[in-house]
C-alpha cells in the first residue's frame, strides 16, 4: 500500500549526484535546524537517507491528524518505516563551483524531511537546498537541545538535553489569524537565520553541529553564491517565503507552492519587491485566497501564476508518491494527475523561474513555456472564478 517497492520518492533528474545531511546549531530554540540537500561527490559507499528519522515524528503526525499516537506509530512504522529518500546520506559535498542556494519552508503539520522530491530535484540541478524545520509549533514535531546543569556532575559541567515541540492545535478561544501571523514571523526569522548560517559556512566559519554526524562542512567554503539566493515553500511555507522576501532583500526571488495566504497581513505586500512565482494545485485554492495573491501584483514587479491540472494540495509533499491509489484517494494525497507528472511540472517551472531571476547559465529556459501556463496539464493563472472586478474610477 504505502511503502511498497513500486512506490518510491523520485530521484533527481539533473546531472548532479545528491547528498543529504542534517544540521542543528545553537543550544536553544534560537538556533537553526535544517536538512541540507546538495550536489555531492560520487560516493558509492554511503547509503540512502532515512525519510522520517525518528518515531516522535509519527507521534506528531498522529496528533496533527487526530489519531491515537500508539495507533499512528504502528501505522506509520508499518507503511513508511523503511522508506528512504534517494539522496546519499552524508556523502561528501562536491566543491569547486559556486552554487545558488534555496531556503525551503514546509507546511502546517509537516517538517523538514517530507519535501524531498522537490529538494532532491533542485540539488540534482546544481542548487544547495536548506530545508528548515520550524519551531513555531506548526510542525508536527521538532526538537532542540537545551543546556541542563548536570546535578551529579562536579563543577559547572552541563549536559545537552533534547526537548520536543509538537503541533499546537487550535483551542476554542484561539484567534487563528493572530496565531498564524505570529508564527509566520518566527518562520521567516528562521529562514533568515538559516541563510545567515549557510553564509557563515560559506565564509569558512567553523560549525558546531549538535547532531553527531560525520560531515565535512569545510568543503562548502566558497561554494555558495551569495548573490543567488531564493526562498521557496509549500502552503504555510509559501506564506513564509513571501514574508521572508519582505524582510530580507538578500533573497532575490521566491516560489510559492499552493500558498495559504491567511498568515500574511496586507502591510507585507508592498514590501515584496522581488520576483515571485505562484504554482497552484487545481483543488486547494478558493477565491479569497487567490485575491490575496493578486494583492502582490504591481506593474513594476515580476509575478507569475500557474495552476497544475488534476493536482491537489498534497501533490507537493512526498506522501503523494508513497500512497497507492486507494489510500491516496481517500486521504486526498493524490489527484487525478500522475504525481510524477505533477511534480515535474512544478519543478521545471521553478527551475525556469530561478534561471531567469537568479541569472543562471543553465538550460532551464527550455521550460519557459510553463511559466506562461503553456503545455500539457498546466494553465496560466488560476482555475478559480473570481468575483468581477468593480469598474475603476477614472477620476
Ligand atoms: N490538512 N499545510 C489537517 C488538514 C489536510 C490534510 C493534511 C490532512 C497529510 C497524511 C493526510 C493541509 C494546510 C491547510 C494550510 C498547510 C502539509 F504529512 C504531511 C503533513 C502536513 C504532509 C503535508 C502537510 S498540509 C497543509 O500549510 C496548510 C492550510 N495543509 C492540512 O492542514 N487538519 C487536521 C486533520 C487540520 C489541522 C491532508 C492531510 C494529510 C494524511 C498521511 F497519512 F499520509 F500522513 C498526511
Amino acid at each position: 500500500m504505502m511503502g511498497s517497492m513500486t512506490h518510491r520518492i523520485p530521484e533527481g533528474k539533473g546531472p548532479y549526484s545528491v547528498g543529504c545531511t542534517d544540521l542543528m546549531t545553537g543550544d536553544s530554540t534560537q538556533g537553526s535546524f535544517l536538512r541540507l540537500f546538495y550536489p555531492s561527490q560520487n560516493d558509492t559507499s554511503s547509503e540512502e537517507t532515512i525519510w522520517i528519522p525518528k518515531k516522535e515524528y509519527y507521534h506528531g503526525l498522529s496528533d496533527f491528524l487526530n489519531i491515537y499516537r500508539t495507533l499512528g506509530e504502528l501505522i506509520f512504522a508499518y507503511y513508511v518505516g523503511s522508506v528512504k529518500c534517494p539522496a546519499k546520506w552524508n556523502a561528501a559535498f562536491k566543491p569547486e563551483e559556486k552554487y545558488p542556494l534555496i531556503v525551503f519552508s514546509h507546511g502546517l503539520g509537516a517538517f523538514r524531511t517530507i519535501y524531498s522530491a522537490v529538494c532532491i530535484e533542485m540539488a540534482s540541478r546544481g542548487f544547495v537546498v536548506a530545508s528548515v524545520e520550524h519551531r513555531d509549533q506548526s510542525s508536527s514535531a521538532t526538537y532542540y537541545y537545551t543546556k541542563k546543569p548536570a546535578l551529579e556532575a562536579k563543577g559547572d559541567a552541563s549536559v545537552l538535553h533534547k526537548e520536543w515541540i509538537y503541533y499546537r492545535k487550535l483551542k476554542a478561544d484561539d484567534d487563528e489569524v493572530s496565531l498564524r501571523r505570529q508564527q509566520v514571523q518566527q518562520r521567516a526569522d528562521e529562514c533568515i537565520r538559516a541563510l545567515d548560517l549557510m553564509l557563515n559556512i560559506n565564509c569558512g566559519k567553523q560549525v558546531v553541529n549538535l547532531l553527531p554526524l560525520n560531515f565535512n562542512w569545510t568543503l562548502l567554503k566558497n561554494s555558495i553564491d551569495p548573490q543567488r539566493i531564493a526562498v521557496m515553500g509549500h502552503s504555510f511555507g509559501a506564506a513564509t517565503a513571501i514574508e521572508t522576501l519582505s524582510k530580507d532583500v538578500r533573497f532575490k526571488c521566491g516560489i510559492a507552492l499552493d500558498a495559504w495566504m491567511l498568515p500574511l497581513c496586507d502591510e507585507v505586500y508592498p514590501r515584496v519587491h522581488q520576483p515571485l512565482l505562484f504554482i497552484n494545485s487545481e483543488k486547494f485554492q478558493w477565491p479569497s485566497n487567490i485575491l490575496e495573491m493578486k494583492k502582490l501584483d504591481s506593474r513594476d514587479r515580476e509575478r507569475k501564476m500557474i495552476t497544475i491540472k488534476g493536482s491537489v494540495h498534497q501533490s507537493f509533499p512526498d506522501f503523494t508518491f508513497l500512497a497507492g491509489s486507494i489510500v491516496g484517494k481517500i486521504f486526498r494525497l493524490k489527484g487525478e494527475i500522475d504525481p510524477n507528472i505533477a511534480i515535474d511540472i512544478s519543478n521545471k517551472a521553478s527551475l525556469a523561474f530561478l534561471q531567469k531571476h537568479l541569472g543562471l547559465k543553465k538550460d532551464f529556459d527550455q521550460w519557459d513555456h510553463l511559466l506562461d501556463g503553456e503545455g500539457l496539464n498546466v494553465i496560466p493563472g488560476t482555475n478559480i472564478d473570481l468575483p468581477a472586478v468593480p469598474p475603476q474610477s477614472t477620476q
